[in-house]
């Protein structure tokens, strides 16, 4: 029998759809629209089976969408500012520009091997300046709008790079990249206000229901709503200013008759303040700033504090006062970096009593115990119980306490209710070249001054050095000397760039209209085309990516851009794709292809047969080299095989294991569907012929198997357990197989399902799928059928045989779904080629129909 050759195959159709422009997209009011969207990639050099997972399921829903008469949207790009480009151009002393766009190239031809129904006109590179203008307009209109502002703030920063680092670049105090102990400093930086949205974003959430649940828990998590209390206490000692206050928050106002103890941050300005009279606070506050600021760090840090001089009245029990400490577990940039400690309703308060001998006083009871025998020892008691030891508030619930509490703060103006978000505003700042000007500038008389619009884009220079460290658009003789907008004079330009999420929050609205000049996109096709139908990535960007988004339309709805809330109405997140690792004796880590499997399970490297030991499997990572090279497996297998196993293998929202075998049996099963077609193909009716009255019990059993998978795989699809559908198509195969037709009707069925099948794996193995159509004398492409339509019939549990009369004669049979209605079943009778030819063009006089058994039509 004839091989499938995929790789001419393959080959051919990319070029056919290629040539008809087969995916390109245009904005047409009259059909609905389906924008299908994978997030894009960073061009690093080479596609990975991340990558090829990922653009598998993307392209299956836009497949299958456009079959079912979708108008799809199916774009790419690349997000192509970044760290990496830097560090080549160090490591490897190539230009980020030259590195970057040398890896679009590459990682774009791999794209295309995959066979993907991508719309390639609309491409975007955020690196380029075409690209990057529209985002310094809109920041710009950010900036007007308030929405963006420069504020002096902590940061982390690595003193061997001279920059300013993310929390996440900062393990265990050390820059991700130097290993430098990380400082902290106060910079004036550029930040989003993306706070300003914070309850709306976190609202929102609640009707997102085609979101995962997870990513909305993780991103309200993150937003993290506290309700809770401003309370206003007054400073007593040296060094304070008659009526001064120290304003603190806290979310259990109910515990107030518990407080032993006041807390600032190092950074708070009280701390400040009282520092520069004590030499130890200041020592002290300065061994704080050694460690990094996130919360996590502060979270797991030993709780330490300062003593200082002064302290404050207590707001609920006269006459008593509570000592200030500086501590190191209070933020300065959450609440008003000030607490008050109650060492029974919190844990971090109870060590931190603990450590320092002061009072532990317990104010909820549980319930159940009573106030003799209930003693605090080195547990914080946090749950809901009834109110002691606390005055006015004895005998109540917590929640009832919080809200009396509340009312008498308010009502002595000591104290007011409060809304508090974890949620920062985003600092977007960067001290690196590769990535979008900053469009601003510095001015001595002027201040910080708005680059005009008209002088956009703000480029970045191309003679730049990588030999010393820190920013090279600060270092540029020239580039950033610039005459000042406003008033002429000599300025500067900001020389930080922005964090690259920026250029990723809006991509997708580019896409829309990716050539738009003008404007960011044009705001009817945009309005036509957005929200994103489907989004598809990663879980690892549940929050920052998908929440900068979130932030990013709204402002853009802020100044007038674009009207929508949402950027994506349905998100989707897979799995990662994982493979066992191998270390050889001398402890070296082993590429899968290094190794042989042997009859006996036995494992040993290829070169010299010595032992190999096998990890489990785990992410794909080139470190431990469990890596496979997605244009590997192509080049030996195709890309319908890779597809094929990468949508077989697991749920997609699970971590796939890549198994040789797997492939193995994927690419057995393209060759065994080319073979069947082929041999199933001569001898049966052309496309379109009539269809028989009558079918055989087989026949009909494979039909309704046909029938029903048009329903099972389209749900399957939407619904993405694709492996499901992958399953159900391996039946209909097999069901074919073992089909032997022996009459004319046998045969039309068989068409038909042959016919259905190829329809049905179109989205799956488009290339294989398009072969087999042509091999069917289907008409156009396969990429332009649509989706077969099932008959309703056939879809049915249970069906019956009915007979079908003409004045008491029978003239065929009917397979209907039981029970079906009597005008149905009528309707059917009638439609029957059988029953108008017994009826020879005659008006019905009466139908009789027998449910389930008999439709005798008098004429
Ligand atoms: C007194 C108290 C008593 C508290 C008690 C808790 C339990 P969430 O839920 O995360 O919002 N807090 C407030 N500001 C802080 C800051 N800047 N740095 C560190 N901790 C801070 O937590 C709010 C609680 O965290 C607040 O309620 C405050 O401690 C503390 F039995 O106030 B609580
Ligand atoms: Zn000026």
């Amino acid at each position: 029998p004839p091989r499938y050759n995929f790789r001419e195959t393959e080959a051919k159709w990319q070029k056919a759809w290629e040539a008809a422009a087969t995916f390109k997209a245009t904005a047409d009011q009259s059909r609905p629209k389906y924008y299908v969207l994978e997030m894009f990639p960073y061009p690093s050099g080479r596609i990975h089976m991340g990558h090829v997972r990922n653009y598998t399921q993307g392209d299956v829903v836009a497949r299958y969408r456009r079959a079912k008469g979708f108008n799809v949207l199916h774009p790419m790009g690349w997000d192509a500012f970044g760290l990496p480009a830097e560090n080549a151009a160090m490591e490897k002393k190539v230009h980020p520009k030259t590195w970057t766009y040398q890896n679009i190239e590459a990682m774009k031809a791999q794209l295309k091997v995959m066979g993907l129904s991508l719309d390639w006109s609309r491409e975007v590179a955020t690196c380029d300046p075409a690209y990057y203008r529209h985002q310094q307009k809109m920041f710009l209109d950010f900036w007007k709008a308030g929405l963006a502002y420069r504020k002096e703030a902590w940061v982390n920063w690595d003193p061997v790079d001279n920059t300013v680092l993310a929390n996440e670049q900062v393990i265990d105090g050390k820059g991700w990249r130097t290993g430098a102990t990380v400082e902290r400093r106060k910079l004036a930086q550029w930040n989003l206000k993306i706070t300003h949205f914070a309850d709306e974003l976190l609202k929102r959430l609640d009707t997102m229901d085609r979101w995962p649940e997870k990513v909305r828990l993780m991103q309200a998590n993150w937003i993290g709503k506290s309700e809770g209390a401003r309370v206003f206490f007054e400073l007593t000692g040296a060094g304070v200013e008659p009526g001064e206050t120290l304003e603190i928050f806290t979310t259990r106002p109910d515990t107030l008759f518990g407080a032993s103890f006041m807390a600032v941050s190092p950074d708070h300005p009280l701390a400040t303040r009282l520092a520069r009279h004590d030499p130890a606070l200041a020592d002290f506050i300065a061994d704080c700033r050694r460690t990094g600021t996130s919360a996590a760090e502060i979270e797991t840090a030993e709780k330490k504090g300062y003593r200082t001089a002064v302290s404050v009245k207590h707001v609920v029990k006269p006459g008593e006062t509570l000592p200030v400490y500086v501590a190191n577990f209070v933020l300065m940039d959450y609440g008003t970096g000030a607490i008050f400690g109650c060492p029974a309703g919190d844990q971090r308060d109870l060590d931190f009593a603990r450590k320092y001998g002061l009072p532990v006083i317990p104010v909820v009871l549980p319930p159940g115990e009573s106030p003799a025998d209930f003693v605090i020892r080195d547990v914080a008691y946090v749950d809901d119980g009834t109110l002691y030891n606390s005055g006015f508030l004895n005998g109540l619930p917590v929640a009832d306490a919080k809200r009396s509490i509340i009312r008498h703060l308010e009502e002595n103006g000591v104290g007011k209710g409060t809304v508090q978000y974890k949620l920062r505003d985003w600092l977007v700042s960067r001290q690196r070249y590769w990535g979008c000007p900053i469009p601003a500038i510095h001015c001595e008389s002027c201040g910080v001054v708005p680059v005009p619009a008209q002088d956009l884009p703000v480029t970045l220079p191309d003679d730049v050095e990588f030999d010393t460290p820190g920013n090279p658009l600060d270092r540029h003789p020239t580039w950033k000397h610039v005459a000042c907008p406003s008033c002429g004079k000599p300025a500067r330009r900001e020389t930080d760039t922005f964090d690259t999420f920026i250029d990723s929050s809006w991509y997708f609205d580019r896409f829309t209209s990716a050539r738009c000049t003008t404007a960011p996109f044009d705001r009817a096709e945009h309005e036509y085309w957005m929200p994103v139908d489907q989004y598809i990535g990663g879980v690892e960007h549940a929050i920052l990516h998908l929440l900068y988004s979130r932030f990013w339309t709204r402002a853009m709805r802020t100044v007038d851009l674009a009207d929508r809330d949402e950027p994506f109405a349905g998100l989707f997140t897979q799995g990662m794709v994982c493979h066992e690792t191998y270390r050889a004796a001398d402890g070296s880590w082993l590429f899968p292809d290094e190794v042989k499997h042997g009859e006996d399970g036995a494992v040993v490297r290829a070169s010299d047969a010595t032992p190999v030991s096998v990890g489990r499997s785990e992410k794909m990572s080139k470190s431990k080299k469990n890596v496979v090279d997605p244009d590997q497996i192509i080049r030996d297998y195709g890309a319908d095989t890779a597809r094929w196993f990468m949508l077989s293998d697991s749920p997609p929202e699970r971590d796939l294991e890549w198994t040789e075998a797997g492939v193995a049996g994927a690419w057995r099963f393209q060759q065994r569907l080319y073979r069947m077609l082929g041999g199933a193909i001569a001898g049966l009716p052309p496309a379109g012929a009539a269809r028989p009255p009558a079918f055989s019990d087989a026949a009909t059993a494979l039909r309704r198997a046909a029938h029903r998978a048009i329903i099972g795989v389209g749900e399957d699809v939407e619904r993405f357990h694709f492996n499901k559908g992958v399953a159900r198509l391996y039946e209909l195969a097999n069901a074919i197989e073992a089909f032997k037709p022996t009459t004319d009707a046998d045969r039309w069925a068989l068409r038909e399902t042959l016919d259905i099948f190829v329809r049905l794996i179109g989205p799956m193995t488009p290339h294989l799928g398009e072969e087999l159509w042509q091999m069917l004398g289907g008409q156009g492409l396969l990429a332009d059928a649509s989706w077969p339509t099932p008959e309703t019939a056939l879809l049915a549990d249970d069906e019956v045989t009915v007979a079908i009369q003409v004045n008491g004669k029978l003239r065929a049979t009917i397979r209907l779904a039981k029970d079906t209605a009597k005008d149905a079943a009528e309707a059917a009778a009638l439609a029957l080629p059988e029953t108008q030819r017994a009826m020879a063009g005659k008006p019905a006089k009466k139908v009789v129909v027998v449910p389930n058994r008999i439709v005798n039509i008098v004429v």
